[in-house]
């Protein structure tokens, strides 16, 4: 042994840059949602099929350190908003509830504006402003879609069991029950 009672220390495998919220390191795994991604998800389908169909809406980095499914573990992520609209409705997630539906999940916003629009089982829906320093706890059986209703990126860190999964399908089937529009000048939470 060439250092005899010397424990190993070694370097992370990532980093999350504070600054920009960035995630750093070879297991790090990306996704970009473009125009093209998200048909049906806005209420203005015209709009969305005339406008540019590469530009980003959004992208997700991922730190997986086990196995997708596995209980009693932890995902962690981040989301990046571009801003911009479709229509009159700024761009924003697909979102989802989780496949497990009593999964929960923790956001934190690093950079910028929007809202957290949630709605939970009996179809009420709501909205937390979302601005730097804010913290989202995104309780049980609570579809969650995150909106960007600035001018610049909207960052945010995310922590989620690794056994939650996505279930896209009944928001694809049914949306949120409310979107958040630009109404003179201002962003406004309403039914759909
Ligand atoms: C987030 C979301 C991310 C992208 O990591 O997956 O914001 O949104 P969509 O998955 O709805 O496209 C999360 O909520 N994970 O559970
Ligand atoms: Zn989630």
């Amino acid at each position: 042994m060439d250092n005899p009672g010397q424990l190993s220390i070694i370097p992370p495998p990532v980093r999350f840059i504070s600054g920009t919220g960035k995630l750093e390191g070879s297991p790090v795994k990306k996704n970009v949602r473009y125009i093209k991604d998200l048909q049906g998800i806005f209420k203005d389908e015209t709009a969305r099929a005339s406008q540019s169909q590469e530009e980003i809406v959004y992208e997700v980095e991922m730190y997986m350190p086990v196995k997708e499914g596995t209980t009693g573990s932890l995902f962690f992520g981040n989301t990046t908003v571009f801003a911009g609209k479709v229509g009159d409705e700024y761009y924003m997630t697909r979102g989802h509830f989780h496949a497990l539906p009593d999964r929960t999940e923790f956001y934190w916003c690093i950079r910028g504006e929007g809202m957290l629009v949630e709605m939970n089982l009996k179809g009420i829906t709501w909205a937390e402003e979302i601005f730097p320093g804010s913290l989202h706890f995104i309780p049980p059986r609570t579809a969650h879609r995150v909106v960007n209703t600035g001018k610049n990126k909207l960052v945010l860190g995310a922590c989620w069991p690794a056994d939650a999964g996505h279930n896209y399908g009944d928001i694809e089937k049914k949306g949120f029950g409310a979107r958040v529009m630009e109404i003179n000048g201002q962003p406004r939470l309403i039914k759909d």
